[in-house]
């Protein structure tokens, strides 16, 4: 399989600019670039599907550029829906630093500010250098621009297009960089810029873009309840990561393999044998989780997040630390306590139980666990002495429901 078979059967082709650029990919090396704005301090999951494509190329022998746009980003690149809010520039080069840095970390290959290059263009200039070659009615066309012009949009973020279109030409004639990779939202600005490079210097550059990744409801890929799965671990940690990982829809579990790990067609085809014979494993899930985390925080972080899930599956909770619980318990109810309480008040206290009879009956009955433990004194004292590293007590009633008790 050549390069550009293999990311076809990944699923990882929308459109090419050009049928010119399959035979470039597969027989040459060229150099290519990716783009993100730092409108947040941390890249999520989206940014790493798509930027995973320069790990890719580079495998093959492409030069990857990865792009932060501390300019594009002061100006915004327009949604379909809604004018962005202005960004600080402190905030934007707050955020580049951390996207850098990033950037760096998991992918590990140059990255450029197109800052650098835009800062001292006067607008005389921009306009006579860039905006002498794109024709309105064309700028109109583009889908984000009509999808805006019901609801309005600035001439700010109008005009972001010539900004990404200037970068790849920038690129281009800097670094030899003949080709823009992005998610299929973008196929717009890098056209802008393929016209930009053809009618200034009558040269011919390539676009290619992937589809954007969903769950079988055209959710994007990685949100959670309105939240983005981040790539910084304290953001984000590897434990909730796996565990958005693991409970993935079986029905789209094949495609996040091809699309997010390098592991090869054989390979995934092994692993969905055993996910069709034996789903419940979640062999697939499993093997996903252990390549998208070990890529983007290394083995240690991933063994961390297994053992952390295992631990909670096995309710064995006292060998966590408190650090582990922080991350572990992030979103389950959790309660402060002054000082000590008995069992029973604090089951009724913290609605744990709806009544005294109610909290009685589970004690009685072995439902209530306490750091693990059946605990059946409805007398027993939560307090520091029982606590792990003198600050959480962690109650588990039934199966799986489980409470934070945090003393002061
Ligand atoms: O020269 C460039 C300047 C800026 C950009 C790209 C090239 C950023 C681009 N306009 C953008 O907004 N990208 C999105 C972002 O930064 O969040 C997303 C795309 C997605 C994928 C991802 O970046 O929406 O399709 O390309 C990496």
């Amino acid at each position: 399989m050549n390069l550009y078979e293999e990311l076809k059967w990944r699923g990882l082709i929308q459109d090419i600019s050009s049928p010119d650029l399959i035979d470039k990919l597969n027989n040459d090396s060229i150099t290519f670039y990716i783009g993100t704005d730092p409108t947040a301090d941390s890249m999520h999951i989206g940014h790493y599907s798509s930027f995973l494509i320069s790990k890719r190329l580079a495998k093959a022998g492409h030069h990857p550029i990865l792009l932060v746009g501390g300019a594009t980003g002061l100006i915004g690149d327009p949604k379909p829906t809604a004018e962005r809010p202005m960004i600080s520039k402190e905030e934007v080069e707050k955020n580049f630093k951390g996207l850098k840095r990033q950037a760096e970390e998991i992918f590990g290959f140059e990255v450029v500010n197109n800052y650098d290059w835009t800062k001292d263009i006067n607008v005389i200039d921009f306009l006579r250098d860039y905006g002498k070659y794109f024709n309105v009615n064309y700028m109109l066309a583009k889908d984000k621009v009509k999808s805006r012009l019901e609801s309005g949009i600035t001439y700010a973020e109008f005009s972001y297009m010539i900004l990404q279109a200037l970068d790849f030409m920038h690129l281009y004639e800097t670094r030899g960089c003949i080709l823009q990779v992005a998610g299929s939202d973008q196929w717009g600005n890098i056209t802008s810029g393929i016209e930009l490079v053809r009618k200034k210097l009558d040269k011919e550059v390539y676009g290619m873009v992937m589809p954007l990744i969903t769950d079988s409801n055209g959710v994007k890929f990685g949100k959670t309840e309105g939240n983005a799965l981040w790539l910084d671990k304290n953001k984000t940690s590897s434990y909730e990561l796996y565990q958005y990982l693991v409970n993935l829809e079986d029905s789209m579990i094949i495609e996040y393999l091809k699309k997010l790990t390098f592991l090869s067609k054989e390979e995934i085809e092994e692993i969905e044998k055993s996910h069709n014979e034996n789903p419940h494993l979640r062999e697939a899930h499993k093997a996903l989780a252990r390549e998208v985390i070990t890529d983007i925080h290394g083995k240690e972080e991933y063994e961390k997040a297994v053992r952390l899930s295992e631990v909670l599956f096995n309710g064995n909770v006292k060998t966590l630390t408190a650090t582990d619980i922080e991350q572990v318990f992030k979103g389950v109810p959790s309660y402060q306590i002054e000082e000590s309480m008995n069992l029973l008040d604090l089951l009724v206290d913290k609605n744990i139980a709806s009544s005294k009879r109610e909290a009685r009956e589970f004690i009685n009955n072995g439902a209530i666990l306490v750091n693990g433990d059946v605990i059946k004194d409805e007398n027993y004292i939560i307090c520091k002495e029982i606590s792990i590293e003198d600050k959480y007590v962690i109650i588990r009633r039934g199966k799986k429901k489980y409470y934070l008790i945090n003393l002061k």
